[in-house]
């Protein structure tokens, strides 16, 4: 079987399942929203990392199928863990591709399974990569208008590697940045030129009214380090590893 088949089965065998990692505020570490990502049972035997299921999936359109469940199985977890997720406190990120954000159905069937389990967009916020919102601009903002119409919110994943202008962001319906692992690693900050983009890019943040994750926190150097360099929210492994909840 080749490696589309197998993610084929899995999704037909719902093999796939969700982990959540904290965002936590630099502060006080408490969480703010918990990253929901894909990972696969152990029965599946995919032997694939994450990225080459997302991207096998992208390439066959299997995504829009393994989309849905995934967000099934986010909206079973915040209905399942009121104490957690009921008071409006602490949201679950989730991460949406291009060709999942360019279905003209998207947010109809989104709804939808939000409201088969009783969970309110509000709780959500929707992570998107500037490359999977430029395929087609116009649309996407459209798109992420009308869901925080609904109460959802946006965020700009892996910031900073991407081609959108200042001028396309400063429009965006996007309530959170967050800066890629490239500028934010405690390798990248051993180089002045990152620490400068992670300066600029706190400020541009801020100019626009959007909150400021760090990705990639592996050390409490490192987190003390980001968040002096105003990232008033941080996640990675020194934060909280990727589990179920
Ligand atoms: O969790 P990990 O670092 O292995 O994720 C690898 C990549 O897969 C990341 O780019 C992440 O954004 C993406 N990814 C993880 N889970 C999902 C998901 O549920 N949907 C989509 N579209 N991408 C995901
Ligand atoms: O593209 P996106 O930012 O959604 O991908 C998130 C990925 O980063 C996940 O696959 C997750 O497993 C991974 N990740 C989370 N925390 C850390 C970390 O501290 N270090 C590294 N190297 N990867 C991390
Ligand atoms: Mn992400
Ligand atoms: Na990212």
């Amino acid at each position: 079987f080749d490696a589309e088949q197998k993610i084929r089965y899995a999704i037909q065998n719902q093999l796939f399942t969700l982990h959540y990692q904290p965002i936590v505020q630099a502060s006080d570490q408490a969480v703010v929203a918990y990253e929901a990502l894909c990972r696969w049972q152990p029965e599946a035997a995919l032997d694939l990392t994450t990225t080459e299921i997302i991207q096998i999936a992208e390439d066959s359109r299997l995504i829009i199928p393994l989309g849905y469940q995934l967000l099934e199985l986010a909206c079973a977890t915040i209905h399942s863990l009121p104490k957690v997720f009921a008071d409006g406190n602490v949201r679950l990120t989730f991460n949406v591709s291009a060709i999942q954000l360019n279905e003209t159905d998207f947010v109809d069937n989104l709804l939808k399974i939000l409201d088969d389990y009783d969970v309110k967009p509000d709780q959500f916020i929707f992570e998107l990569t500037e490359t999977a919102l430029m395929v087609n601009p116009t649309e996407s903002l459209a798109t992420l208008q009308r869901l925080q119409d609904l109460g959802a919110e946006a965020a700009i994943d892996d910031f900073g590697t991407g081609y959108s202008s200042l001028s396309y962001l400063a429009n965006l319906p996007a309530s959170m940045i967050k800066i890629d692992k490239s500028f934010t690693s405690a390798e990248s900050l051993t180089v002045q030129s990152n620490i400068e983009m992670v300066k600029a890019i706190v400020s541009i943040a801020n100019t626009m009214n959007l909150q400021v994750v760090a990705e990639g926190v592996e050390s409490q150097a490192q987190a003390e380090h980001l968040a002096e360099l105003g990232c008033t929210l941080l996640q990675g492994f020194h934060c909280g590893r990727p589990t179920s909840l």
